[in-house]
């Protein structure tokens, strides 16, 4: 995926029209965005389509696929028939799980992105213990894309070691939850940023700051 200026929008709004003045905004600098429950509970799948074909953006669906295999099939298949590039999938589940995305994203010609550790805090009371395990799987599945955390360098750090230097790592957690651009870009492919554009009074300018910091 061709990520302009390594920055992906988490699109975390909760209506159409507040959505599509944000991507209108900041379409200069950003063309890939992650649409998440928020705006899918509020708006309807029919969102993805929308927003994708108004700024020609690659869309990113953020819905944590975390169910038995068969369920797994169901929400890759529905999500890639509204109009997904990607879908964000957690590697918790096992390999099974896993493979089911991996099968709807190569039949319907699109790609996956496999979670590994998260961003917040709560991810180091289970998460974190096998996050190493969660990469390697992916890496022994043939997975290139991953999602590992912009809050922990180091952990960022082993994840890339893991996926190695040719795997488009994103990486959530700047700005709000602490995170620094230019580090996590050390070890990460591009960063998500959510609040931090859309609660800005001028999100333009805060993508310029992001991209130039
Ligand atoms: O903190 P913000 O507002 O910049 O938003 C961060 C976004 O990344 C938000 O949509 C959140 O749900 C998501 N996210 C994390 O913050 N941490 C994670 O570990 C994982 C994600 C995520 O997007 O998962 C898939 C990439």
């Amino acid at each position: 995926m061709n990520i302009k200026n390594n920055l992906i929008l988490a699109l975390d709004v909760t209506n159409k029209d507040k959505a599509l003045e944000i991507c209108k905004q900041v379409k200069p600098y950003i063309n890939t965005i992650k649409i998440g429950y928020p705006l899918t509970l509020a708006e309807g799948l029919k969102i993805i389509k929308i927003i994708k074909d108004e700024f020609n953006a690659n869309i990113i669906c953020d819905y944590k696929v975390a169910d038995i295999d068969a369920t797994n099939s169901k929400i890759c298949d529905l999500t890639f028939d509204a109009g997904a590039d990607a879908i964000i999938c957690h590697g918790f589940v096992g390999s099974d799980s896993v493979r089911a995305c991996l099968d709807s994203a190569n039949d319907h010609g699109k790609e996956i992105f496999l979670l590994t550790e998260m961003s917040h805090p709560g991810a180091k009371m289970f998460l974190q213990k096998d996050a190493e395990a969660i990469a390697k799987m992916g890496v022994d599945m043939g997975i290139t894309n991953y999602v590992a955390p912009a809050t922990r360098l180091d952990r960022l750090s082993k994840i890339r070691d893991i996926a190695g230097d040719d795997a488009c790592i994103i990486s959530p957690g700047v700005g709000k939850q602490g995170g620094d651009a230019k580090k996590t870009l050390e070890f990460a492919s591009a960063i998500i940023v959510g609040r931090s554009i859309y609660e800005s009074d001028n999100p333009a300018l805060a993508c310029e700051k992001i991209i130039k910091d």
